[in-house]
């Protein structure tokens, strides 16, 4: 059976498992517990990068980075499931799926920022550009949420929303409220997104 390599507070994880539960194959895989700042952990050896998510086949064939996890996951469930055959369908949900890890990759660094380095180390230049980022995503995606079929344009909005939530205490909500109805509807159609949510943050 193969296995994912993950953590719950990880964005691009929530969106690999929430993406095999969308495409009915929650059984795909096993979850195995990742700790990507410990050196001994057999991540490193799996993902050079050390990140998760990363999907370990049965002969041990890793699979990297969430993008990839979510093509082989499209094919096990036959294909045009995910990610739409139509080539500009495809292409529109492919980089809506770009929009939103770019906002996670944003929010991550953020949050390593402030977690990890004192605050006379922190460059308010950097968190700034990436506040930047986190923003106009935000926009971009106000004005192109998915409608219609739950693909990986969905699941990877839903991802990118959740961990603002679980991170920035949802403060993008008062200014999305077109958002805020969206993501409501998806977590009521989709059970995975709060079976994943990440109840007590550490
Ligand atoms: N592009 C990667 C991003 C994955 C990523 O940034 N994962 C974070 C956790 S959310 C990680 O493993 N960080 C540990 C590190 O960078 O050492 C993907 O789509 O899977």
């Amino acid at each position: 059976m193969p296995t994912l390599r993950s953590s719950p507070p990880s964005p691009f994880a929530r969106k690999v498992i929430m993406a095999a539960a969308v495409a009915g194959i929650a059984d795909a895989f096993t979850i195995v517990p990742a700790d990507t700042n410990d050196a001994n952990d057999s991540l490193r050896k799996q993902n050079p990068l050390g990140k998760i998510p990363c999907l370990v086949l049965d002969d041990g064939t890793a699979i990297y980075d969430s993008r990839v996890i979510i093509e082989w996951l499209d094919m096990q469930a036959g294909g045009n499931v995910l990610i739409p055959r139509e080539p500009e369908a495809r292409l529109r949900a492919l980089t809506f799926q770009a929009l939103c890890d770019g906002l996670m990759d944003a929010a991550v660094v953020t949050r390593y920022e402030m977690v990890l380095r004192e605050e006379p180390m922190r460059s308010a230049r950097w968190l700034d550009q990436q506040a930047g980022k986190i923003q106009r995503a935000l926009q971009a995606m106000a004005e192109q949420a998915p409608v219609g079929r739950r693909d990986i344009a969905s699941v990877a909005l839903a991802s990118a929303l959740g961990y603002l939530d679980l991170r920035f205490e949802g403060r993008w909500r008062a200014q999305y409220p077109g958002l805020v109805t969206w993501l409501d509807r998806f977590a009521a159609e989709v059970p995975a997104f709060e079976a994943t949510r990440v109840k007590s943050p550490s």
